[in-house]
């Protein structure tokens, strides 16, 4: 038993990972001994575990994409600070191996998927002028899944060790025969649980897109925002189920034998790269999509413009949706399909560029004689577009099939999608949290911090990244772990930049907790003289959202509002407002899910059955709960919305 419990499920043997335990036992210790003092366990559950409110949970999703940054960001210091020298004895081959596979997957699924659901999830139902999601229970159980998932994955550091194969997984290195270890159950069975819950969350918002906007508000007069949330809710529902077959069909190769990918038994492991790439592909407009509708909220706000191009905005969107799902197999070019498939797939693939191409044009067209204000969104934004530029351009050089042979595999590729995914995804990240920060929390987040912080992140990715496109084109591999000495000055010069660059991720994060002491509360609501719905609410946003639902006649809602001095107040046609009542079930059932996957990580078929029993079990409580929520009544808008409004005043 103790034989088991020290030489295969806790990983041992590397200071690194004692130091991880230690710091893990101490963190929890240390939240339970701070909830525990200030009896902070009750408001814990009572306010968020059991909260349906989207605008909770938006913050929850928030936090943790911000823990999982600094968990990705860790990793990715450890792989620099390793490259930084030829033969370095940092990281051995299996540890730079785990690395490498754990930061890809925990940046993209754990950090930048969580972080754009949780700022459409703040943002998108104010926006439409909705009171909630369309199925509230539900989208606290993604959150769960999601948050438990994660979990799942970030254990298999200390505990039966990490998956080594790649972000991507590949058979045969992800397969049973030279993966035997337990590692790569991880991954399987952490992406299989939170997918369930990005599932659910891609339904979710496009039938409250669909479904629950303010009257007057057709498709072509939502928030630019808002249409990125539908685009992303769609290709989520026509992508993600490609996931869940893929390791569905790969945790059955793992665990019960069967031949789906495998070399022996007519298996095919060219299916696995069609499959997860015919998922992945759109999976990276999932995550760029709703940064271009934050970029677009932002600059147009921020120029004190109208969107330029509005409607060739939402058709470029669309077009680069339909664009994401025929592309997918340049991410094997090398790997032996004929001349003929590689050039369609060449061709697909720069058309891309047409699309993306228009809306850089109508970001510089929305600012073109507007009167720029420099906020901190608004420098987030405007680094965007050279960057991200860099990063597209890059792409297209990818995606030419023929120079793909020599780029192929080599920091060049490295270089490219760290320009679209930071400048891209993480910069729309940092400006939709810095722009509607004040409608979440009440104040506004420090803007002298906020620039320090920028100028840190800004300057220190291009250091970082940079120089790996030289050293691409001068061959330097990915996924090595050690460098030769013609590629140490610029591997140094990179590493350098990383640690600069981290210092603007921790500034960033300090800043939140700097604003919320010593930041003055923003009375209005309207913090940057917005032109979108969810400026017309008071702050802190009551839980229903609006008192009386406005009539919308443009996509700039509020804009017009403030020009007829109308308000989201008539007293005249207040009404008992129906909301939905907080539940114990979605954290429940998901930390259940979570038992019954690591039972199946570790083939315990005595946890992992009854765990599935207990996930039936709670299906069937859900079925047979009428709770059907209560109604706020008129008094209690009345005096809610007279106290905000008479400090807006
Ligand atoms: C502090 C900022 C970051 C640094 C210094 C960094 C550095 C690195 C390094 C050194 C590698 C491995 C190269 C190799 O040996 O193959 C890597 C891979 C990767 N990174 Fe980052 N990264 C950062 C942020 C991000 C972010 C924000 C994302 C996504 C949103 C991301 C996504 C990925 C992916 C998908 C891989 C590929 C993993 C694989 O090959 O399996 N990184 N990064
Ligand atoms: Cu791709």
């Amino acid at each position: 038993m103790w034989d088991f419990i020290w030489n295969d499920f806790l990983v041992t043997g590397e200071p690194i990972i004692y130091g991880a335990m230690a710091s893990i036992v101490l963190a929890t210790v240390g939240i339970v001994f701070v909830l525990t003092y200030f009896k902070l366990w009750k408001w814990l559950w009572d306010e968020y575990l059991t909260t349906v409110d989207h605008k909770k949970i938006g913050i929850m999703y928030i936090i943790a994409a911000l823990a999982m940054l600094f968990r990705g960001g860790v990793d990715a210091l450890m792989m620099r600070t390793q490259l930084a020298l030829p033969n370095m004895n940092f990281l051995n081959s299996v540890h730079y191996n785990e690395i490498f596979t754990t930061h890809g997957t925990v940046m993209i699924l754990f950090m930048a998927m969580p972080f754009i659901i949780g700022l459409m999830n703040v943002a998108v139902p104010l926006q439409i002028g909705a009171r909630d999601v369309a199925f509230p229970f539900l989208n606290a159980f993604s959150f769960w899944t999601f948050f438990f998932g994660a979990m799942l994955f970030n254990i298999s550091f200390v505990i039966g060790g990490s998956p080594s194969a790649g972000w991507t997984s590949y058979v045969p290195m992800a397969g049973p025969e030279l993966s035997p270890e337990i590692n790569q159950n991880y991954y399987l069975l952490a992406l299989q649980l939170s997918g369930i819950g990005t599932l659910a969350t891609g339904i979710n918002f496009l039938v409250t897109i669909l479904r629950m906007r303010a009257p007057g508000m057709t498709l072509m007069k939502m928030p630019i925002f808002t249409w990125s949330a539908l685009i992303t809710s769609i290709i989520i529902i026509f992508a993600f189920p490609i996931l869940t077959i893929a390791l569905a069909l790969m945790t059955l190769d793992r665990i019960f034998g069967t031949h789906f990918f495998t070399l022996a038994g007519e298996g095919m492991p060219m299916m696995w790269a069609n499959l997860f790439w015919l998922w992945g592909h759109p999976e990276v407009y999932i995550v760029i999509l709703p940064a271009f509708g934050v970029f677009s909220e932002v600059i147009s706000t921020f120029a004190r413009k109208q969107l330029f191009g509005y409607k060739a905005m939402v058709y470029a969107m669309c077009v680069i949706a339909g664009l994401s799902f025929v592309v997918w197999v340049h991410h094997f070019f090398t790997m032996g399909a004929g001349a003929g498939v590689n050039s369609l797939f060449s061709i697909t693939t720069m058309l891309i560029a047409v699309p993306t191409g228009i809306k850089i044009f109508n970001w510089l067209g929305t600012m073109y004689k507007g009167r720029i204000r420099f906020n901190v969104p608004m420098l987030w934004a405007l680094a965007f577009i050279p960057n991200f530029t860099i990063g597209g351009v890059t792409g297209v050089m990818l995606g030419m099939a023929s120079a793909d042979y020599q780029y192929h595999n080599t920091y060049f590729l490295i270089a490219h999608f760290h320009y679209v995914l930071i400048a891209g995804t993480l910069f729309g990240m940092f400006a939709g949290l810095t722009y509607w920060y004040p409608k979440m929390f009440g104040h506004k987040m420090n803007e002298k911090i906020g620039k320090i912080s920028f100028w840190f992140t800004v300057i220190g990715f291009n250091i970082t990244f940079l120089p790996q496109f030289f050293l691409g084109l001068m061959g330097m591999p990915r996924r090595t772990y050690t460098i030769e000495p013609e590629w140490m000055p610029l591997n140094l010069l990179s590493t350098a930049g990383a640690f600069i660059l981290a210092t603007g991720f921790v500034i960033f994060t300090f800043n939140i907790y700097y604003s919320a002491r010593y930041e003055p509360r923003e009375k209005t609501g309207d913090a940057w003289d917005g032109r979108s719905l969810e400026w017309a609410t008071t702050t802190p946003v009551p839980h229903y959202n609006f008192a009386t639902i406005p009539y919308v006649n443009s996509h700039e809602a509020y804009w017009d509002m403030k020009e007829t001095g109308a308000t989201t107040y008539d007293e005249s046609k207040l009404e008992p407002i129906h909301m939905p009542s907080y539940k114990g079930l979605p954290i429940i059932m998901s930390a259940i899910m979570f038992m019954a996957s690591f039972g199946l990580v570790w083939h315990w078929f005595w946890l992992a059955i009854p765990g599935l029993l207990g996930v039936i079990i709670c299906m069937v409580i859900r079925s047979f709960d009428f709770d059907e929520g209560y109604h706020v009544p008129i008094d209690e808008i009345k005096r809610t919305e007279e106290q905000a409004r008479g400090r807006k005043e």
